[in-house]
């Protein structure tokens, strides 16, 4: 059993060796623990989230930690996949992307991870992907799901101009989830999507209902 807490505080405090050596334990251990350990170190982002807004910490700092997130997620990859793997799924194609104005990618890689493990096929279209691009993809490759994937609150302004330019489209009958830290329900409610979720499970739970109706 692992500390969550000195997990989430040694993030927090951007202490690298500490935080892969607890993860490496989880792993060791059979990955039991490797969604409370994430959730502990989306805990320690949120601490540095924090320490950058009082001017503690820098930019450089939110690089660091970005770079220690992604590498926190690739050691409990595949515990956290596997769990997704067995419950199967369908092969359905669908499209995930951070909107326009948006570089924050950890998040997304989780749910395009677990999209995946839940059979998928994820056309990811990166970060700060403008509206008229995914619409465009979606048509190429007849596309009836959309997950959209924002941090700044500003993406909200982004996933709004996404759902707007499908609607102009006249693709009604693509189904758009919207995710992220600055999503809630009534931030969805503006945006106009189908459907929103902070958790990746959701995601994978309500794509999967939508490809079973398709
Ligand atoms: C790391 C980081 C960065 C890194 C990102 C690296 C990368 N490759 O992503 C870098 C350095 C690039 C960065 C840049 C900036 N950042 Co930054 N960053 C962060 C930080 C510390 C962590 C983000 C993160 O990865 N969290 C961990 C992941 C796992 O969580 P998540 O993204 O929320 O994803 C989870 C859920 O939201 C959900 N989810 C995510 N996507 C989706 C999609 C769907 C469809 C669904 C259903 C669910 C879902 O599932 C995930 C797993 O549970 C946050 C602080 C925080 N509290 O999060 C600030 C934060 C997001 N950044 C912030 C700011 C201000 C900036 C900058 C403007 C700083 C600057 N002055 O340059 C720039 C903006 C660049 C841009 N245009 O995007 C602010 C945003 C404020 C706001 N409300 O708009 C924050 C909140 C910090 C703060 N408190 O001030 N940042």
């Amino acid at each position: 059993m692992i500390d969550l807490k000195n997990l989430q505080e040694a993030m927090g405090d951007l202490e690298e060796d500490t935080v892969k050596e607890i993860l490496r334990k989880v792993m060791e251990e059979g990955g039991a623990q490797a969604q409370e350990a994430l959730g502990a170190c989306q805990g320690g982002m949120d601490i540095v989230g924090a320490r950058f807004e009082s001017g503690e910490y820098f930019v450089g700092d939110l690089i660091y930690a970005g770079e220690l997130m992604t590498d926190a997620v690739e050691i409990l990859g595949s515990a956290l996949v596997a769990e997704e793997a067995s419950s199967g799924g369908s092969k359905k194609k669908m499209i995930l992307c951070t909107v326009k104005d948006d570089l924050h990618d950890i998040g997304k890689n989780i749910v395009r991870a677990m999209l995946q493990a839940a059979g998928f096929d994820v056309i990811d279209l990166g970060i700060d992907v403008a509206p008229e691009t995914i619409v465009e993809k979606a048509k190429e490759e007849n596309i009836k799901i959309v997950a959209l994937s924002g941090v700044l609150t500003l993406a909200l302004d982004s996933m709004k101009a996404t759902v707007d330019a499908f609607r102009q489209a006249g693709m009604d009958d693509v189904k758009i989830i919207v995710g992220g830290a600055p999503v809630t329900a009534d931030a969805c409610a503006i945006t106009g999507a189908d459907e929103w979720a902070q958790n990746p499970q959701k995601t994978v739970n309500v794509c999967k209902a939508w490809a079973a109706e398709q």
